[in-house]
């Protein structure tokens, strides 16, 4: 008796909760309604059988209970062919119901309208980035083994497809509303997958094969691109996002990015330029590059080029030092625009190569056994021997000033640096800054990444992290 009314409430319950619960589909932004029906209806069958199982069960847990003395007795009737007719039969309808309608849908998913238009998605451990094809409408040429700092979506620099070909190395995607996009998936490492929940689109992307899906915005905004393929450590971070905008505003974004052509044309850093432009530098971060403790500007010699880049235009844009409480960066940031362009920025980090690369003086104390073992996660992104890994965006760590390794952990650790929407980077690092709740382990970590061999001394400058130790 309780039983059977137990699982009456469950399933009042359930029912309650379906229509009454705030978590169900986010107001949908696409033309991919059809799918929202087919969940409807997915829930509309599965909802009706939960509800008539159940309450049967219910009914005959109550109906035939055992009551003393009533000499009630199960009968054994095993072939009845009316009531298995009649079960097979609406069983087969119920589930023709749930499938067919997904039949046609993924037929019109996998039917891409002759007149969309074409974007290449590029998915990469923990990092989104985009091609758009240029005026031609084709896209060049790539190749996994060009992928290099100067050619990270690795074009084939002889195909003439690729050279109006418009790259976005950030992971923020612009398209128009109204027009059906397509996106064709491309991934530069594991299995990701791509996902805008309120497009209702997703699909795997898998090294070594192209795949695609395809979507027409129906309403202007922001919408948060999310892998869905667990793709390792920070697969949590790898988050991206998809601005919906009108024609005019989308094609004044595209115009205003570089294409393959006129990122190849930008000359090499010259570091004899370099040097003059460093002057400025030089008051605070030391002639040599090597870090004013006194003034709180750490050590810039031996720099890897695309990590200056990224540090300067996020200074420049405001995405680093821009909150109040980061003093240091506040400085810092008044003083990117002194680097007037990319030129700029190239002949400075090549000058930054020229300068003597000695390890800092140390001046944090910890526990080095401590540290090594809190690095065994940086080192999967910062690499083993504090490298720094170009591929996963990460910089590297040996041969920093230890004090500067500490404000920099704490910065991010309390959201002084990585909490700006558009710092996908500091975000990474900042979510793997919260484990350090401890100062000590922060100190423990700057020792031990004071014991770091010296690049002349490292078993390799490995572009991989080691994927056996994670
Ligand atoms: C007024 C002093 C000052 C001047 C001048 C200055 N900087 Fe800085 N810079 C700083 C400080 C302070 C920091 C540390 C910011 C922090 O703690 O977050 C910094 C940080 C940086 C960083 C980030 C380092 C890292 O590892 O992330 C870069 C890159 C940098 N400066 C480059 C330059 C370049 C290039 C110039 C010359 C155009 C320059 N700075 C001029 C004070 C200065
Ligand atoms: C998921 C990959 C990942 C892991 C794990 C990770 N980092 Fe980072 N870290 C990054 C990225 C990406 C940046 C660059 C942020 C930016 O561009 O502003 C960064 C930046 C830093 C910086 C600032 C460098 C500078 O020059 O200003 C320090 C210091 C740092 N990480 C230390 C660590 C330590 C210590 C750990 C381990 C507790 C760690 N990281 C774990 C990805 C990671
Ligand atoms: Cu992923």
């Amino acid at each position: 008796m309780v039983i059977g009314i137990i699982i009456i409430l469950l399933v009042i319950g359930s029912v309650a909760f379906h229509f009454l619960s705030p978590w169900y589909f986010t107001p949908i932004a696409s033309n991919w309604t059809m799918i929202d029906t087919t969940v409807d209806i997915t829930f509309a069958v599965t909802g009706a059988v939960f509800i008539a199982t159940n309450l049967f069960m219910a009914y005959a847990i109550i109906r035939y209970r055992h009551k003393k003395g009533s000499g009630q007795k199960a009968a054994y009737d095993p072939e009845n062919k009316k009531l298995e007719y009649w079960l097979t039969g609406i069983t087969a309808v119920g589930v023709v119901a749930m499938l067919a309608p997904g039949l046609v849908v993924w037929a019109r998913f996998v039917t891409v309208p002759e007149d969309a238009m074409l974007v290449e998605v590029v998915a990469q451990q923990w990092h989104w980035s985009y091609r758009y094809p240029g005026d031609d409408g084709l896209l060049g040429a790539v190749d996994p083994k060009l992928v290099a700092p100067d050619n990270a979506f690795g074009l084939d620099p002889r195909d003439p497809n690729g050279q109006d070909d418009v790259l976005v190395a950030n992971p923020q995607m612009h398209v128009p509303l109204d027009r059906p996009i397509k996106t064709v998936l491309r991934s530069k490492d594991v299995l990701h997958d791509y996902a805008v929940p309120q497009f209702r689109v997703k699909m795997d992307i898998v090294p070594g094969t192209v795949t695609y899906l395809w979507f027409t915005p129906t309403r202007l905004g922001e919408f948060e691109i999310l892998c869905e393929e667990l793709c390792g450590l920070a697969h949590h971070t790898m988050r991206g996002k998809v601005v919906v905008d009108e024609q005019e505003d989308f094609d004044t974004w595209l115009a205003a990015q570089p294409t393959f052509a006129e990122i190849n044309a930008l000359a090499a850093g010259d570091p004899v330029l370099g040097k003059s432009q460093y002057a400025t530098c030089a008051a605070c971060h030391g002639f040599e590059g090597e870090g004013l403790p006194l003034l709180n500007a750490p050590k810039l010699a031996g720099m890897d080029p695309w990590y200056l880049k990224r540090q300067i235009e996020h200074y420049k844009q405001g995405v680093r030092g821009q909150d109040p409480a980061d003093i240091y960066g506040v400085q810092m940031a008044a003083m990117a625009n002194t680097l007037v362009n990319d030129a700029a920025v190239n002949n400075v980090a090549a000058y930054l190569l020229t300068l003597p690369d000695e390890p800092p003086e140390q001046t944090v104390q910890g526990d080095i056994a401590n540290g090594k073992r809190l690095y065994r996660t940086c080192g999967s992104c910062h690499g083993r021997e504090g490298e720094g890994i170009w591929s996963l965006n990460a910089p590297r760590t040996q041969g920093m000033n230890d004090w500067y390794v500490v404000a920099q952990l704490k910065n991010f650790r309390d959201g002084i640096r990585g909490a700006h929407p558009s710092d996908y980077y500091g975000a990474q690092m900042r979510m793997m800054a919260q484990i350090l709740s401890d100062d000590e382990h922060i100190n423990d970590l700057a020792a031990y990444i004071n014991t770091l061999p010296p690049p002349a001394q490292q078993s390799a400058r490995l572009d991989n992290p080691s994927r056996e130790k994670l």
